[in-house]
């Protein structure tokens, strides 16, 4: 999968660069997570953007450990509450880009709810959903990502309880992007960030990705094996919704990476808020500070 932007980045080290921590990086070795974060810096700095031009909300688990190896503004939140927290970037500030991470552990078991209403209100962020079908950072307990018949630390035998389907249940709530790629497949990726960037609504990426440490059972080389380009199926028209919903329906032995749905009729959450047309400053250029002391004179 050869992305002819990607090459151009040795002309961008600077724009990368920006983006580098000195913190060392406490993930071990050949965690997908290196490759993320990789794709990322590389994303933002092909876009042209700057450290002052994004927020990063960083979920709880490995993923989140990622919250202080990029410069910039980043926060760490609650486990699996990182995208109430992202909304609320977005409301108060529109003009910054919003960058969302959190784990499967994460969005399907401890916050589902947030994932709902963050695709129902179509807030424009990307969220880049770390699918390593474990609790990494705890060690490598069953998600509700985790197949059956898998091992996972702290269940006896093996996973009996079937896993749920990512992809499928956020097409069913009306997503208006949906794509997936590759930790091992960071050119790839890159591109699909930067394409998840410019959409003007929530876009949903998930990354497959390896936890060398605790799931022996897929490690990136199953998934190398297995991974192949949407663009390469003949007529498959991303625009249509029961295409993406059968292709991530047939799991099969073949993952198809890429952007697998995208709608650009819906207007995003900021689109709706009517009240705020010809407004010119941010809701957080119009922070008021009341004085209260009157009231707490009493208690
Ligand atoms: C509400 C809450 N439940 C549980 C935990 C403990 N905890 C911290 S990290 C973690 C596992 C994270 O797994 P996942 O979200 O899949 O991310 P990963 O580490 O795999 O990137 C858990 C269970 C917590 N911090 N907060």
């Amino acid at each position: 999968m050869e992305n002819k932007d990607v090459k151009k980045l040795g002309e961008l080290s600077k724009e990368y660069m920006q983006f580098e921590t000195p913190e060392v990086f406490t993930w071990c070795g050949d965690c997908g997570n290196y490759g993320i974060q990789n794709a990322l810096k590389r994303a933002l700095a092909l876009e042209g953007l700057g450290r002052q031009d994004v927020v990063f909300c960083y979920d709880v688990g490995c993923n989140g450990n990622g919250s202080d190896k990029i410069e910039g503004y980043t926060i760490h939140g609650l486990h699996g509450r990182v995208l109430s927290l992202a909304a609320g970037c977005k409301l108060a500030n529109t003009k910054q880009k919003v960058i969302a991470a959190a784990g499967d552990g994460a969005t399907f078991s401890e916050g589902p709810q947030h994932l709902i209403h963050a695709v129902r209100n179509n807030y424009p962020m990307v969220f880049i959903f770390h699918n390593n079908e474990n609790y990494g950072l705890t060690t490598g307990q069953a998600s509700a990502l985790s197949p059956c018949g898998s091992h996972r630390n702290g269940t006896p035998g093996e996973v009996t309880i079937p896993p749920l389907n990512p992809l499928q249940f956020v097409l069913s709530l009306g997503a208006t992007f949906v794509a997936r790629a590759f930790s091992g497949e960071v050119s790839n990726l890159t591109e699909v960030l930067r394409d998840a960037i410019n959409h003007d609504g929530f876009a949903f990426v998930e990354v497959l990705q390896a936890c060398p440490t605790y799931n022996k059972e897929t490690p990136d080389e199953w998934y190398a094996a297995r991974v192949k380009d949407v663009r390469e199926l003949a007529n498959y028209d991303r625009a249509d919704i029961w295409q993406a919903r059968k292709l991530v329906e047939d799991v099969g032995d073949d993952f198809y990476l890429g952007i697998l749905y995208e709608d650009k009729n819906r207007v995003s959450f900021m689109g709706t808020q009517k009240y705020r047309d010809g407004v010119s400053t941010e809701l957080v250029e119009e922070v008021k500070h009341y004085d209260i002391s009157e009231f707490l004179k009493d208690l």
